[in-house]
């Protein structure tokens, strides 16, 4: 293969005389032939992973290296006096997701594919994806993310079909991404989109007429739900998510020949969250239609459909009034009845039906009743919805609960990310770790090795230094690279604590302005999106921003202490903030945070964790035993018991405790008034003293001290090296592989 000839076919010039733009578009239409080419028709059933989100991030790196061409294109380019990462530059990211569940999504699909298992994505087209975050007077302000060019990933198809809602129909049109493996097959993303959808409805920033279904059902992802024609909108899109994937499904199986009485033995559907539940009625509909009893409908349906619940939180399960549904889908409504009917002539118990006595649908509900498995996404968060959140479910259907612990792909988050890492790796182990994570372990011989732990070191240095330049170049912030980079990266949430992390640093400038150095500077960052409509979180940005407003201005405190929020934390810039990690903040509310993702993506580069035991923080604290992890915090036991018990009240830290106290006035001092806005900074205040519903307060002190703990033992820059060797080699255990592993083993059963 003469990859030369073929990029200048494709480009349709000499390479050199390319921009870089034109150098993408020609290397986008190589990688497109070349992963057809890998498509396969292979196994009998196949997944459907249907997913409200898919946050794929940039394709272009991740394809070349999945296909095994990524060093020879980065040659060619160079010999022609290009970079690869400059083309790079060029590509938009879709935000086809939100956080931790579309990135699982993404990563789940690659590792399907590096398996050579037959699983597709489900998914909808959103032109304008989630928002794309921009600060303004020290305060997120929301605009369109446009991603979709004329020449994108995205390719037409001609499928299409007529979904009909309660008062309108409308024509949508499947548009597939091409999922390449690693070393394998290439399956595919689908997306459906409508065809009547209309760009031009957005004014300023994210505003547009939420009545307009026709025009607006695939602007974005998650438009706000606060008023009611937000929630309706919600419904008008899983329904047209689900009635799109349902048709498909029947579609492809009835082209392999499948009955439909057989339809478990062709597709098994796994429900991401709550989101694309409404598949499970949809799917019976259908096959009333196709002339199937009710009884024998449900009886197909249920062994196919499977449920992975990513929360426990309260406000995050899904529960549509039953009024809302009749409007928008009024076909599934007397499905619905039925469902309910049943649960409530088999189980006397409320608290496991489907529709409430206040009328509301319990989406869950119908999933755990008329699904064949419910897994949770890390050891103590299954135990928590067997023990807790889901117990009356899990006396009926103990056979139905199983854990599948998250994991990440190496291929993103290692090799393309940390190409230094993976060298070095390579150097000591070989190259199996890339396919068999598990290899990682033998990594454990060099912990005492000097000059391994040197280069660890280095490589170390230099992606901070390539983090510096990045965040220099990208979004003009300055930080010092010999400092210590302690991060903290995700979807903004009180009970993910931000907020904690922002007293610490009040405390901190504070200690500083009364003359307690640190040995080394540190630096804070944070990176995360907030809910348009979500008061609090803004209000827990603005406060960081103002921190960082008057910290980093602060002549006495900048040499030691500074403090950077990236604007627009996504895929792309989580690539170049990870590799860079020091200290990985992973601080949530014990029992609150599933499982978590970043946190082993921190770890596989060589970050030590700074975290709670909550989710998949136990896992690793058990990988990698107490010397390489600094835990802190109240359990999760403890916690439950709290709300159990409604016995916390905030404002007795407050008024005990002279350090919280100091931290929280802080935050409507003179100092943080002078840039900052009264309303936003006093409401946060008021939230901490009286609600304080994450508990941050009684974790502040055990917080602060372990902090300080692993800040004072980053000093002995070989032993801190030894701990960053052990996470890594013990990080195998969080590859997606394995977790795809056990899906398939569990609970898909392809290819057996
Ligand atoms: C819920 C809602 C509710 C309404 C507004 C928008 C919205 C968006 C997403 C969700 C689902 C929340 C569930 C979720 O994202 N869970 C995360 O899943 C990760 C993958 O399993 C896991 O690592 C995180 O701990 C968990 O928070």
């Amino acid at each position: 293969m003469n990859l030369t000839k073929i990029l200048k076919t494709a480009c349709g010039k000499e390479i050199s005389d390319c921009t870089n733009e034109e150098l993408y578009f020609g290397l986008l239409a190589m990688v497109q032939k070349m992963a057809k080419e890998k498509e396969s028709n292979a196994g009998k059933k196949k997944l459907y992973y249907i997913s409200a989100e898919f946050l794929i991030g940039k394709l272009l790196s991740n394809n070349l290296i999945n296909l095994g061409i990524y060093d020879d294109v980065k040659k060619v380019l160079e010999e022609n006096g290009k970079n690869l990462s400059q083309v790079e530059e060029t590509e938009p990211e879709p935000s086809l997701g939100n956080g931790g569940l579309g990135r699982l999504a993404a990563c789940f699909l690659d590792s399907i594919a590096t398996l050579n298992l037959p699983g597709d994505g489900i998914g909808l087209n959103y032109h304008y994806g989630l928002f794309q975050q921009v600060f303004k007077n020290h305060l997120q302000t929301e605009e369109p993310n446009p991603w979709i060019e004329n020449q994108s990933w995205l390719t037409k198809t001609d499928k299409t079909y007529e979904i009909t809602f309660g008062n309108l129909t409308v024509t949508s049109r499947l548009y597939d991404i091409a999922v390449t493996g690693y070393e394998g097959r290439t399956n595919k993303l689908h997306l459906f989109d409508v065809e009547s959808v209309d760009e031009s409805i957005v004014t300023e920033g994210i505003q547009f007429d939420k009545h307009d279904v026709a025009r607006n059902l695939t602007l974005f992802l998650y438009p706000d739900d606060g008023d009611e024609a937000g929630q309706l909108l919600r419904i008008y899109q899983q329904y047209f998510m689900v009635s799109n994937a349902a048709r498909l499904i029947l579609d492809e199986c009835e082209a392999k020949g499948c009955k439909l009485y057989d339809l478990p033995d062709y597709a098994v559907i796994q429900i991401n969250d709550t989101h694309p539940t409404m598949v499970i009625p949809e799917l019976i509909r259908l096959l009333l239609q196709r002339g199937i009893s009710m009884d024998e409908a449900i009886d197909i349906v249920s062994r196919t459909c499977a449920y992975t619940n990513h929360t426990i939180l309260a406000e995050a399960l899904e529960k549509w009034p039953v009024h809302f549904l009749k409007k928008v889908v009024p076909q599934l409504m007397p499905i619905i009845e039925v469902l309910d009917d049943k649960v409530r002539r088999r189980y006397n118990d409320e608290s496991v039906a489907i529709i409430d006595r206040d009328d509301r649908v319990h989406m869950a509900h119908i999933d755990i009743h008329y699904g064949f498995s419910v897994n949770g996404v890390a050891a103590l968060h299954t135990d928590i919805l067997k023990d807790n959140e889901l117990q009356n479910f899990y006396r009926i259907y103990p056979e139905k609960f199983n854990n599948k612990t998250n994991g990440i792909t190496f291929r993103r988050w290692l090799l393309h990310s940390n190409p230094k890492l993976t060298e070095l790796i390579s150097s000591l182990i070989g190259h199996g770790f890339k396919k068999n994570a598990d290899e990682l372990e033998k990594l454990a011989a060099f912990t005492d090795n000097e000059t391994v732990l040197n280069q660890l070191l280095a490589i170390k240095q230099d992606n901070k230094k390539a983090l510096k330049d990045y965040l220099l170049h990208t979004q003009g912030l300055e930080i010092n690279e010999n400092s210590i980079f302690d991060i903290q990266v995700k979807r903004l949430h009180e009970y993910k604590r931000q907020q904690m992390n922002a007293l610490y640093l009040i405390d901190k400038y504070l200690e500083i302005k009364a003359g307690n150095k640190p040995t080394t500077p540190v630096t804070a960052i944070f990176g995360a999106k907030a809910a348009p409509a979500y008061v609090i979180a803004q209000d827990i940005i603005h406060l960081i921003l103002c921190l960082q407003d008057v910290i980093n201005h602060d002549p006495e405190v900048s040499p030691y202490l500074k403090v950077v929020m990236v604007e627009n934390y996504n895929v792309t810039n989580a690539e170049h903030l990870i590799p860079a990690c020091d200290i990985s903040e992973q601080i949530s509310l014990a029992s609150k945070e599933a499982s978590g993702t970043s946190n082993m993506k921190f770890m596989l580069n060589g970050a030590v964790t700074l975290g709670t035991e909550d989710g998949a923080n136990v896992e690793i604290h058990e990988l990698v035993g107490d010397e390489n992890i600094y835990v802190f915090g109240e359990s999760s036991d403890a916690v439950i018991a709290h709300y159990a018990n409604s016995d916390y009240c905030a404002r007795n830290y407050y008024e005990k405790d002279p350090a919280i106290r100091r931290a929280i006035d802080f935050i409507t001092s003179d100092t943080l008034l002078k840039i900052g806005s009264r309303e936003h900074l006093e409401r946060l205040k008021n939230e901490l003293i009286n609600k304080d519903w994450f508990m941050t307060l009684p974790d502040f002190q055990a917080y602060k001290a372990k902090k300080e703990e692993a800040l004072r033992d980053y000093e002995d820059r070989m032993a801190w090296a030894k701990k960053m060797l052990i996470n890594i080699s013990k990080a195998g255990y969080f590859s997606s592989d394995r977790t795809i592993e056990q899906y398939n083993n569990e609970i898909w059963k392809l290819g057996q």
